[in-house]
């Protein structure tokens, strides 16, 4: 027995699902937590769970209560995360002490890669990833999810990186740690609420089996790394380029004046980027999260296909 399994609560479905190699998709709390506005976050939580089962996998969001690593929540934990203000944001460097406190935490990227590892989950469905911040050079702030792409066994899933970061530089530093990007059915970066940016990807696939089949060749070579799957928003529901991205250099410019600093910078912009479009970037960031679960659901299936 591994020091840590004691400390994870698996859900009853989740592990049945785990112990007879059936696919399981992972979901992060910090998007309900810090990452929406109350009702549609747990509303949110609760289609996507609902969206993974439609297509074949068993969800298992994750979060920690009580002391306890829980995969799997309850509609109810769901709801407390939705709306408690006690939340901690979890990332790697969270992790032990809000364990050790058993006080209420909502897992990032990062932290759910980490806890989706130990339990075994080797597929991660979210919005959009954390990456380098533009005027990184003067903060030094970039994400600790993309360490974890470069050291964590677990794929993820996601619909680019938003323009609120350095997009280029969030894909130069994926480069530099080996983590393989991947566009699928798409040649470019997706950029969250739009489908495409000017940065080019090297790797593309057409189907879920495809990218199943690259999984499964990375895991047989023992390669130690999430891969990161970029699906872009559905066109029916993408903003305009122009209109999102001058609402979002007006909230960064925001941000910087009200010295927002360190884990508070994505939710901060998350926040504003919502008032500022009425609630437009937020219909946008619910359908894109439905659309990965789709892929991610789907994916996850191929890959115990050709396991099994
Ligand atoms: N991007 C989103 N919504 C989110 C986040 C990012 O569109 O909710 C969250 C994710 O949990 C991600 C985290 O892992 O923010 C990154 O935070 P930071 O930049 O502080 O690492
Ligand atoms: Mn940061």
């Amino acid at each position: 027995m591994k020091t840590y399994e004691k400390y994870l609560s698996i859900k009853k479905e989740v592990k049945e699902a785990l112990d007879n190699h059936q696919p399981v998709v992972a979901l992060e709390s910090t998007i309900i937590s810090h990452g929406m506005p109350y009702p549609q976050n747990v509303e949110m939580a609760k289609k996507v769970e609902q969206i993974v089962r439609d297509n074949g996998a068993v969800p298992a969001t994750i979060a920690i209560m009580d002391g306890k690593i829980k995969i799997g929540l309850t509609d109810e934990d769901l709801e407390t995360l939705a709306k408690s203000k006690e939340v901690a944001k979890v990332s790697r460097r969270d992790l032990a002490k809000v364990v050790a406190q058993k006080s209420l935490g909502a897992t990032t990227v990062a932290s759910t890669m980490i806890c989706a590892e130990m339990a075994g989950i080797k597929f991660f469905v979210t919005g959009g990833i954390g990456g380098v911040h533009r005027g990184y050079e003067h903060t030094l702030d970039v994400s600790a999810d993309l360490e974890e792409l470069s050291q964590t066994n677990v794929n993820v899933i996601c619909a680019g990186a938003k323009a609120i970061l350095d997009l280029p530089r969030t894909i130069e530093y994926l480069e530099t740690k080996g983590v393989t990007v991947v566009g699928y059915q798409t040649e470019v970066l997706p950029a969250f609420y739009t489908r495409t940016s000017d940065i080019k990807l090297h790797h593309k696939v057409e189907t879920e089996a495809e990218l199943a089949q690259m999984i499964y060749t990375k895991d047989q070579l023992g390669l130690k790394a999430g891969v990161l799957i970029a699906n872009p928003i559905p066109k029916a529901d993408s903003l305009d380029a122009s209109y999102i991205n001058n609402i979002i250099d007006e909230a960064i410019k925001q941000s910087v004046e009200d010295h927002v600093e360190g884990k508070d910078v994505t939710p901060y912009l998350l926040k504003k980027i919502v008032e500022e479009t009425k609630g437009k970037s937020l219909e946008a960031n619910l359908a894109l999260v439905y659309n990965n679960a789709k892929v991610g659901a789907k994916l996850a299936k191929a890959y115990y296909n050709i396991n099994n």
